[in-house]
Formats: structure tokens, sequence, C-alpha cells
């Protein structure tokens, strides 16, 4: 009875929201309507599609240079490996740990070891997120680098010789590590609704990124370049978007690329974190309509830490993300602008910032009543997916083989055949399901094609 009640408001509520429309903005607008369907998870269960991984390399030589990749050695033959390099680094006091963030399908590690002339790899199997190396596993490969006349200098005097040393003449960084890979990208795809039920097309916020940290010569993170691009905005609503760095305190941020602010609703600490959060938050923007100036080009937040900090520390890219519901896009339905109603991945908290009134929260839509971002029917308001490309050789990364962002009102259990699967086995079948790795994985006709860079 509930629920019925509860579907006659939402009929009426869509019925009103389709007839105040303004024609000229609807291509803009989320239809409201309720999905039917229902994902049947297991307890605990995230939707995540990675999974951390800690790297632990023992080098008993004074000096090694390392290059690491991951992969799946089911879905990638053996030249496409290098195409895959997480971080670089030469151990400090004989020890290289990194955490990796890479898709749960992923096996493998590959790790190339550089002693001078001689370079040596192996392949690993990760186990229980896990990878243990010592240096006296390393099999000669029997190539040597075509370097005969090696000459090691070290400019900038940090410790990494200049052919190791991702910036030779600066003396903060040795190495980069990359998230989720040197050519990789990740997704994070929002539904807007929230707390209601939405359409579940994932398409009215969805943005790729590819975070670069910088190490320094003792493997820290100095800093990093998010870059992201946004693939769509089909929000009936002015939304921001933000991530939290959960465990990092404002305080060990030196400073954060300013903002795109246009709606008055966030305020600064002078490092350029956001104001009042106990961990250190970097708002993006707080309005994705009002940066279209920029068109949806490429854009970098460049994060940089008071002191290096360990990799395992500050978490794994994309961090905590959230997008900030704020006010509708149509006039007849405006409200003030507000910062406090946060959409998040499922099972991840809120900021310190963010809250559901009590109003909103006895509202008959309220999907989500235990605040785990996963509604009453199953479905997670924001999904986080980070993915390799296949590399066509001698051209651009293949597109093709990215997530693609879904056409509107379009269920991404239809686009994407085995989402259901995948979510109802908890994660264990079809764990590469976004992809297009296999044949019938996809309905391509219900996809959208990614637009290519407007210059
Ligand atoms: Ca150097
Ligand atoms: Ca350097
Ligand atoms: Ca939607
Ligand atoms: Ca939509």
């Amino acid at each position: 009875m509930k629920k019925t009640i509860i579907n006659f408001f939402k009929i009426t509520f869509t019925i009103a929201l389709l007839y105040s429309c303004n024609p000229s903005s609807i291509e803009d607008i989320e239809q409201v309507s309720e999905t039917s369907d229902v994902l049947l998870i297991p307890a605990g269960f995230d939707f995540s599609t990675h999974q951390k991984v800690t790297i632990n390399i023992v080098e008993n030589a004074a000096y090694a240079k390392y290059d690491v990749y991951a992969y799946s050695d089911e879905t990638l033959d053996d030249s496409e490996i290098l195409d895959r390099l997480i971080f670089s680094g030469v151990p400090s006091n004989g020890v290289l740990k990194q955490t990796i963030n890479v898709p749960t399908y992923y096996n493998k590690v590959y790790i190339r070891r550089n002693e001078g002339l001689n370079v040596s790899t192996t392949v690993k199997d990760i186990v229980n997120q896990e990878v243990n190396f010592n240096s006296s596993e390393a099999q000669s490969s029997g190539k040597s680098t075509s370097n005969k006349n090696l000459v090691n200098t070290d400019t900038d005097g940090d410790g990494i010789f200049d052919q190791d040393d991702a910036a030779p003449f600066d003396p903060q960084i040795a190495f980069e590590y990359f998230t989720p890979s040197k050519n990789g990208r990740g997704i994070l795809a929002f539904e807007d609704s929230w707390p209601a039920t939405g359409d579940y097309d994932f398409n009215d916020i969805s943005l790729r990124y590819n975070v670069t940290t910088f190490l320094n010569a003792d493997n820290l993170a100095v800093g990093f370049d998010f870059k992201y691009k946004i693939l769509s905005n089909r929000a009936g609503n002015y939304n921001g978007l933000g991530f939290e760095m959960e465990g990092i305190a404002p305080s060990q941020i030196e400073s954060v690329t300013e903002p795109i602010l246009t709606l008055d609703i966030i305020n600064l600490n002078p490092n350029g974190t956001e104001a009042g959060q106990d961990n250190a938050v970097i708002i993006v923007t707080d309005a994705i309509r009002n940066t279209r100036n920029n068109g949806f080009h490429e854009m970098t937040v460049k994060v940089k830490f008071v002191n290096p900090i360990s990799t395992s520390d500050i978490g794994v890219a994309p961090f905590n993300p959230f997008l900030i519901k704020n006010l509708s896009v149509h006039d007849s339905i405006v409200g003030p602008a507000v910062r406090h109603r946060e959409v998040h991945l499922p099972n991840m908290k809120r900021t310190s910032l963010g809250l559901i009134t009590t109003d909103e929260a006895n509202q008959n839509s309220n999907e989500d009543p235990f605040g785990t971002y996963i509604s009453e029917s199953g479905y997670p308001w924001a999904l986080s997916i980070i993915e390799d490309p296949i590399i066509v050789r001698g051209t651009r990364p293949s597109r093709t083989s990215y997530f693609k962002v879904l056409k509107d009102t379009i269920n991404i259990s239809e686009g994407y055949k085995f989402f259901k699967n995948w979510a109802e086995s908890g994660g264990s079948e079809y764990k590469d399901w976004y992809s297009n790795n296999r044949q019938g994985y996809r309905n391509e006709a219900l996809l959208q094609e990614e637009k290519e860079e407007e210059d």
C-alpha cells in the first residue's frame, strides 16, 4: 500500500515536471521515472569495480630502477602489457612499497627491474590484494639497455640518476605514479535524483579522469594532478563536484588549483581546500553547468602537499568523490543554493558538510533510508570504474574499449547486459561487464559515442 502511494506521488510529480518544462531546455531535463527493476544484491556489496593492491618490493642491490605494470592475462596479449605502466621507483633503504588501484579482474603484475645494464622482468600473481617481490627472484631477460656507455649523472642531486628521474632538474620529484595507469582512465557516473529513485542511466553527470601522483626519491607523494573531462551533464540540477581525501587533514595540503565557483555556497581555506571540513576536501566546481564556457575540455586540478606522504596514507584516486546536488535549473521550481546534499559512491561517508535534512529524510521519495547510497531497489546513485585502453598500434587509443555513457533514460542494465549478473553475484561474475572485452557485453545502440575534443 505504502509503495502504491509513493508511486502515485512519483507519477504525479513526473507529470507536473513534464508540464513545467521550458521546451528550449528539454535536452537537459532529467525525466524522472520510476524504474520497475530491482537488483537483489548480497549484503555488504559496494559495487566496486576496482581493488587496492599493495606492491612490496625488497631490493638487495644498492640501486635498481623498477617499473610496475598490472593487467589481466585473460583479456590481454603480451604486447599490450607495456601500455599499462602504473608506477616507477628506486627502492629507498631496500624497500619500494606502493598501493595501487586496479580493476577487480586484473590478476597479474609485471615487474621490470633495471640494474645498471641488466634488465630483468618478472610476472607475479595478485594474491589477496598483495604482491611480494624480492630482487633475488629477478631472472635476467638477457636483454640489456641499448645505452652501452651508460654514465650515471644525477643533475639535481636527489639521488636518482637522470635516466631514471622523471624530473631530472627538480630535486623534489623523482618518479610518477598513475591512477589507473599511464594510458588508462577512471570513470565516475552519477544519478542526481538522490535520495529519490532515478532512471539509472548514470549520465546526469559523468566524467573521466587520470591522476598523476609525483613521488620524491623516497617514493613518497609530494602532490598530484587530477586531470578530468566531463563526459555528460544531462541533469536538471546545478550539480557540483568534489572529492574528500579521508585521513588527510586540510593542513597537510599546501595548495590546490582554485575551483570554478559560481553559486556562493563554497568557502575555501587559504590553501584552497574547503573550509569547515575535518578531512581535506577538494572542490572541483560548485556547478558543472557553469563550467561550460570552458567546453568539455580536459581540465587539471593540481594538489601539492606540505610534507611528502606515502601513497597508502593519501589513499588511491578517485578518493571519496561526490556530487553536490543543488537547485533545479527550472525557474518554476528554483530554490536557494545549498551545499549540504552530497551524492556519494555506495557505502562511502558524507563529508563534515554533507547531511540529509529531516525534511528530506522524511519525504516519501527518500529511497536511501540508511544513508548507504544504495537504494531500496538495490541500485547505487554513483559508479566508479577504472580501465585501461586497448592500444591500437600507430593510432590513438581505441575509444571503443572504454566504458560508454548511456543514452538518456536507458537503465544501465539494458546497455550493459551483464551489469545485473555482476551486481547480483556480489561482483564475482562478469567483473569486466563495462568493457567490450568480449562480444555481446554491450548493447552499443543504447550507448553514446564520446565527443572528440572540441578544439
Ligand atoms: Ca636526479
Ligand atoms: Ca628529480
Ligand atoms: Ca538519470
Ligand atoms: Ca539522464
